[in-house]
């Protein structure tokens, strides 16, 4: 099915079966007190208003039967995929791979790198760990999109001017159309996230495009978007 919204810069279209949702690091560790996003001092409660938008944003992925990628920024617990000045970021002893309430610190399989359980992969569903910010560095998922001939991603999650906007640079460098909800996704800092939105979209559109959820998935369901068919 083919689908035209109205975006900013302008209209974005794509072909539902040539698209990706990649939903960024929807991780305790980053969204819930005493994870690795609090242990650098910041306030976890500006995350918390993007849940339930990202969780809509899957539902209606998944309703459209698109492809969905779940990214989770996570370290091997030998460490050995973090490097050494990544590490020594935050205060001693609140740094990747020390104990916390949830684990150890961003390392993959501890209790703070899974999921929030609302927005839990399902069966069939890509999970890509990652080590970087970016989801192509030091990953297969260039790969994984070509095998699938995916042109165009559906953006999500957090944090907009880390993780999301990192993955947003490489893919648009890489030759994808991403498009950016705005409502699904949120940063420890509000005018973080407003910049970001803007400097996505400004230039005709130099990193991609950004569209309010509502734009995208209507206000109650699908049935409001424009098909191409
Ligand atoms: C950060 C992320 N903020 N997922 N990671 O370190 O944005």
């Amino acid at each position: 099915m083919e689908l035209g919204i109205d975006a900013q810069p302008g209209p974005f279209s794509f072909e539902t079966t040539r698209a990706a949702l990649v939903m960024i690091d929807m991780q305790r560790d980053f969204l819930l007190p005493s994870g690795f996003g609090e242990a650098l001092g910041n306030d976890v409660s500006q995350l918390s208003g993007c849940i339930a938008p990202a969780r809509r944003l899957l539902d209606w992925a998944r309703s459209v039967r698109m492809s969905i990628v779940h990214t989770k920024e996570a370290h091997a617990p030998d460490l050995s995929d973090c490097p050494p000045a990544k590490l020594q970021r935050g205060a001693p002893g609140k740094r990747i791979g020390d104990p916390g309430p949830m684990g150890r610190i961003l390392i993959d399989g501890e209790p703070g790198s899974d999921f929030l359980p609302e927005l839990a992969p399902l069966a069939g569903e890509r999970v890509l760990r990652k080590p970087g910010k970016g989801a192509f560095y030091a990953t297969d998922l260039d790969d994984w999109l070509q095998k699938r001939s995916i042109t165009s991603l559906i953006l999500a999650g957090v944090t907009t001017e880390v993780c999301v906007q990192t993955t947003m640079r490489e893919a648009n460098d890489r030759g994808y159309n991403c498009l950016l909800i705005e409502e699904a996704t949120a940063s420890y800092f509000p005018h973080f996230k407003r910049a970001t939105l803007e400097m996505v979209r400004a230039q005709g559109g130099i990193v991609g495009w950004t569209a309010r959820l509502g734009q995208l998935i209507g206000e109650g369901d699908a049935s409001s978007l424009k098909a191409n068919t």
